[in-house]
């Protein structure tokens, strides 16, 4: 994780040469009105289906369906909105997989990065995101504050990601969405059991989604059962070669 991130701050300073925030905001989608993806969970089957090449823990995943098939066919298929990982060097993603989908369908898109930059903001809201996950092992109490004030006020939803007891004072009354982590981003390791008694330290009210290594039905079905509201999935639909008809079945 340290590692993202030294290569994270390089690629933000970089970014900010080559595009200035000025044209991030002459951008069309910037004046777009986003799509609430809280709600969109609440009214559906609560799954936000990701499209994810490949990971650091996992290697490749699928390196041949494109943005546009997989993430159509979530949404034909049932999706409450779909992540879209934009990391480069350690996913294998690009802003553009998210430009290039926008205006090719309705639900609601989650910028999935480490964000730790004001300007990745500006990036997300000009490239049509609906929402942003906010890591709280990347992150301070302060910076989710700042992060999540700045996000409202460019219409974008936050997803808080915790996977540590600790990381519940990351969590204020502001934030959209609490993601639970099932997988430990140091070792990699899933617990769905240490998840569901993260859940129960929340406030019964917050909108909470677990988070990666579902794998089966019965993973699902447990975490649905134990009072999850919803759930994010990738390498379950990606690893088939057509991801958005595996969720499908
Ligand atoms: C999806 P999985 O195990 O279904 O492919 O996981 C998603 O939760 C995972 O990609 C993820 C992630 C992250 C990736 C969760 N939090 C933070 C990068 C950064």
């Amino acid at each position: 994780l340290d590692q993202i991130i030294h290569r994270k701050k390089e690629e933000v300073l970089s970014a900010k040469s080559k595009i200035p925030l000025a044209v991030l905001k002459d951008s069309p989608f910037f004046r777009r009105k986003t799509n609430s993806l809280k709600t969109s969970l609440k009214n559906s089957t609560g799954i936000i289906a990701e499209f994810k090449r490949q990971s650091p823990s996992k290697g490749i995943i699928n390196d041949t369906s494109t943005p546009l098939e997989v993430v159509s066919g979530y949404e034909r298929t049932g999706a409450g909105g779909v992540s879209i990982l934009t990391d480069h060097d350690f996913f294998g993603g690009s802003l553009d997989d998210i430009a290039e989908v926008r205006n090719h369908i309705r639900i609601p898109v989650l910028r999935k990065d480490f964000m730790i930059d004001e300007y990745q903001f500006y990036e997300a809201k000009s490239i049509g995101a609906d929402a942003v996950l906010l890591i709280a092992a990347c992150l301070s109490p302060e910076q989710v504050t700042e992060f999540t004030a700045l996000s409202h006020e460019l219409g974008l939803e936050v997803l808080l990601e915790i996977h540590a007891e600790t990381e519940l004072q990351h969590y204020h009354s502001a934030i959209d969405m609490v993601g639970i982590n099932n997988r430990n981003l140091k070792d990699f390791k899933v617990d769905l059991q240490h998840s569901v008694q993260l859940k129960d330290m929340l406030p019964k009210e917050t909108l909470s989604v677990a988070e990666s290594g579902i794998y089966t039905v019965k993973d699902f079905l447990f975490l649905k059962e134990q009072g999850f509201d919803a759930f994010l999935m990738g390498e379950y639909f990606m690893k088939n070669s057509d991801p958005g008809q595996a969720f499908a079945g």
